[in-house]
């Protein structure tokens, strides 16, 4: 069977991008894999993390997970720092990755902006760590979003470097899972940047947690342009705004985009983002309503993430210890 590895920062503020671009497809994935999700919280400290917060979203991260679906008797829930393997891996991936290949990564020039100098090295390294949380589990596909395509294929390069250069099929090359109609969720407030957790606009991005009427504000809010809805997909483009609305209803109705149009051809904004809401509250509410709960009783989910750390350090174990001895160090 085929194993799923994938991951969300506990950064707070998760959102409709996380849930269409990951955590529904983390769902649907479940019956058909080996599934291992994580709270990847040693990637959450690349930028500075209030602790306190930090231990409030990794919950808040495994919330999402169950009250989204993600049955934890059959897929494996944890937190990152809890299998030390991760870094492990990492610290021998430090030493496979180029230079010149982490130059390249695109989230790394954004997030570290004109201020690069003053940006951690964890953040610069962030690549070679997920690298390690996929393959620390020999894992084959791994569910994402779109932006994270670039990240998966220096994966890929890694575990073929690593192959090559000890002369071994150890590592598997990852295939990124991307699918569902909103695989890039826009900001509601600008249509050229993803929707994210750091945003400072509140209004740019609808959270798991909003309630019927701050998802009704936001949409209301939402940027759009003056044009009805047309009747064909191609007349989308050069509507970025509009296509992101479109995007989200079909994939919160899943259908396709094409049949959205269909049934809102000519339709004002008027008319199309009270249907949105309607359906954002009918799907949201529920996860919202349950995350709530399951946060107000952090207990279980605390017993969730211990119970799925050890079933992932068993799987983590003998990988890493085969990986030292292929490397040379001394195991006993
Ligand atoms: N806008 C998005 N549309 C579709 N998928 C998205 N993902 C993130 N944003 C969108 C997917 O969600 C998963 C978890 O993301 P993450 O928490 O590991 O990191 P991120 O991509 O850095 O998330 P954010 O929300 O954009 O956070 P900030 O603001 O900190 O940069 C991944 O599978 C990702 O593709």
């Amino acid at each position: 069977m085929s194993r799923i590895f994938s991951g969300v920062q506990p950064t707070g503020n998760l959102h409709l991008g996380n849930y269409l671009g990951a955590i529904r497809n983390f769902v649907r994935l479940q019956d058909d894999y080996e599934c291992i999700y994580c709270a990847v919280d040693m990637h959450a400290i690349t930028v500075w993390k209030d602790p306190k917060e930090l231990r409030s979203n990794i919950r808040e991260v495994a919330a999402a997970y169950l009250a989204s679906g993600v049955d934890p008797k059959k897929s494996i829930v944890f937190a990152q720092s809890a299998v030390a393997a991760h870094a492990e891996l990492a610290w021998i991936f430090n030493c496979v990755a180029r230079l010149g290949w982490l130059n390249r990564m695109t989230q790394f020039k954004e997030k570290a902006g004109k201020n690069r100098e003053n940006a951690s090295v964890g953040l610069y390294a962030y690549p070679n760590l997920m690298a390690a949380d996929i393959l620390v589990y020999k894992a084959t596909h791994v569910p994402v979003g779109e932006d994270q395509k670039q990240h998966l294929e220096l994966t890929r390069d890694i575990a073929q470097k690593f192959n090559n250069d000890y002369e071994i099929e150890l590592f598997p090359l990852v295939e990124p899972l991307i699918f569902g109609e909103a695989t890039r969720v826009m900001s509601l407030r600008d249509g050229s940047k993803k929707m994210s957790k750091s945003d400072p606009s509140d209004y740019s991005r609808i959270t798991l947690m909003d309630g019927p009427d701050e998802i009704s504000k936001k949409l209301r809010k939402a940027r759009t342009d003056p044009e009805p809805l047309p009747e064909k997909l191609e007349d989308l483009e050069g509507r970025p705004e509009a296509a992101n609305l479109v995007g989200i209803y079909a994939a919160l109705a899943d259908k396709t985009r094409s049949e959205i149009l269909q049934e809102f051809a000519g339709s004002q904004f008027s008319t199309f983002k009270p249907a949105l809401t309607e359906l954002a509250v009918e799907k949201f509410g529920p996860i919202g309503s349950e995350m709530k709960r399951l946060m107000d009783d952090p207990s279980y989910v605390d017993s969730v993430l211990k119970d799925g750390a050890e079933r992932a350090r068993a799987i983590a174990a003998p990988i890493i210890r085969e990986v030292k001895e292929v490397v040379g160090f001394l195991t006993d």
